[in-house]
């Protein structure tokens, strides 16, 4: 290892050490006492953060901790990434990671104001898994419905495909872990997480009641006007990292061309009017809301409002084109620029993990306490 790495590795480890010291003794006092509000949320290392992210969860991250007197929580859940099929393969996930983390930093998370932190790092998030695994009914995840819409063609009385995994099974178990051991009260997610969320109050709410303590609040979600931003190819199905097709998605990381030649290629209708029917236009609809979201408008308005007079799918798309290279270009330009700051963007997420695991370690304390295991 060269020198200069080293040095700054050390003085990276150095200041992880103290901060984890002081860090022990703040959670320490917040274990005893939460704060009224505490912000967590995560996302998904399984390639770079696009529109449907940023407009649906990840703006509102950055605007949420802007409140005063609130504790602010943001996770770079790699655990959950393992259970993508196929795996996602080591040297893409240790990239993703990375690169989730220069997302987040460019679109305005400031380690002075929140916690930032790669979820494996942080054992206390799995320890609580097992415990919260062993109180929640396997009926309650068969009713999930990402699990549903993915074993959803094995008939009942077959075993599922074996592409389908316990991890995919048991995964929103651990984001509720991932909730609970930061004792958070409000979660900014997507329209596409509300479910899980509501079952992660479920598995607290029996935890407190199975323990006679009142040791989790009830989580609740926090969510933006942008309901579901939908794949540009498919606009009945949600944007996705993950989708096979990347022009089924505008990344964050995307130049002004590709965005616009990706919103020229949006599936849409042969129909020249520009309409608000999500039913019969789904193309149309998720075009105008991108617009409304990027510009914070409502998206029902656009045809007698802001886009009076656009006919023609051609002059709407470069109406949504020009919107969309405007909300995305300062994130770029800032994830370009961090390109060339690798040391600080590890040094961040490395004391976000040191402060992330003496609060969650303050959680697990208490939990091993409530069930006897302590
Ligand atoms: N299409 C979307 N529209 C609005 N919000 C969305 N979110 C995801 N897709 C959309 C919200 O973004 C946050 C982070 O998501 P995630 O990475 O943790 O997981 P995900 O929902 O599974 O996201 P992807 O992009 O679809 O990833 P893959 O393909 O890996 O599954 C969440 O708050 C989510 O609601």
């Amino acid at each position: 290892m060269p020198a200069a790495t080293r040095t700054v590795l050390s003085v990276a480890t150095t200041a992880a050490t103290a901060t984890t010291r002081s860090a022990t003794s703040a959670a320490a006092a917040t274990a005893a006492s939460p704060p009224a509000r505490r912000i967590l949320s995560g996302i998904q290392p399984t390639g770079v953060p696009h529109l449907g992210n940023f407009l649906g969860a990840l703006r509102q991250w950055v605007q949420l901790q802007d409140q005063p007197a609130q504790s602010v929580v943001y996770s770079i859940v790699d655990l959950h990434a393992l259970t993508a099929h196929p795996p996602v393969p080591p040297t893409t996930l240790r990239d993703s990671i990375h690169n989730s983390a220069r997302v987040l930093l460019a679109l305005g998370i400031d380690p002075k104001k929140s916690i930032l932190f790669q979820q494996s790092q942080v054992p206390a998030h799995t320890q609580l898994q097992w415990v919260l695994t062993c109180v929640t009914s396997v009926g309650w995840l068969n009713r999930m419905t990402q699990w549903k819409t993915k074993a959803g063609s094995s008939p009942a009385d077959t075993a599922p495909p074996a592409a389908l995994k316990m991890g995919l099974f048991a995964y929103p178990v651990l984001q509720a872990a991932d909730i609970l051991i930061y004792r958070a009260t409000h979660v900014p997610v997507g329209e596409d997480q509300h479910q899980h969320l509501e079952l992660a109050r479920d598995i607290a709410k029996v935890f407190n009641t199975n323990y006679k303590i009142n040791l989790f609040p009830m989580p609740q979600a926090v969510s933006t006007s942008a309901k579901r931003i939908m794949s540009l190819t498919d606009p009945t199905a949600k944007m996705s990292k993950s989708h096979a097709n990347p022009k089924s998605r505008i990344d964050l990381t995307d130049s002004d061309t590709q965005i616009t030649k990706k919103i020229r290629g949006a599936v849409t209708d042969s129909d020249a009017s520009v309409t608000w029917d999500p039913e019969h236009r789904p193309g149309v609809a998720n075009l105008l809301s991108l617009y409304a979201a990027c510009r914070d408008l409502d998206p029902a308005s656009l045809p007698e409002g802001e886009l009076k007079g656009v006919v023609g799918m051609a002059n709407l798309k470069q109406k949504v084109a020009e919107c969309v290279v405007d909300t995305v270009r300062p994130v770029r330009d800032e994830y370009l620029r961090l390109g060339g700051e690798e040391a600080y963007v590890r040094e961040v997420l490395e004391e976000g993990n040191a402060r992330a695991r003496a609060e969650a370690d303050a959680t697990w304390e208490m939990v091993m306490k409530a069930v006897g295991m302590k």
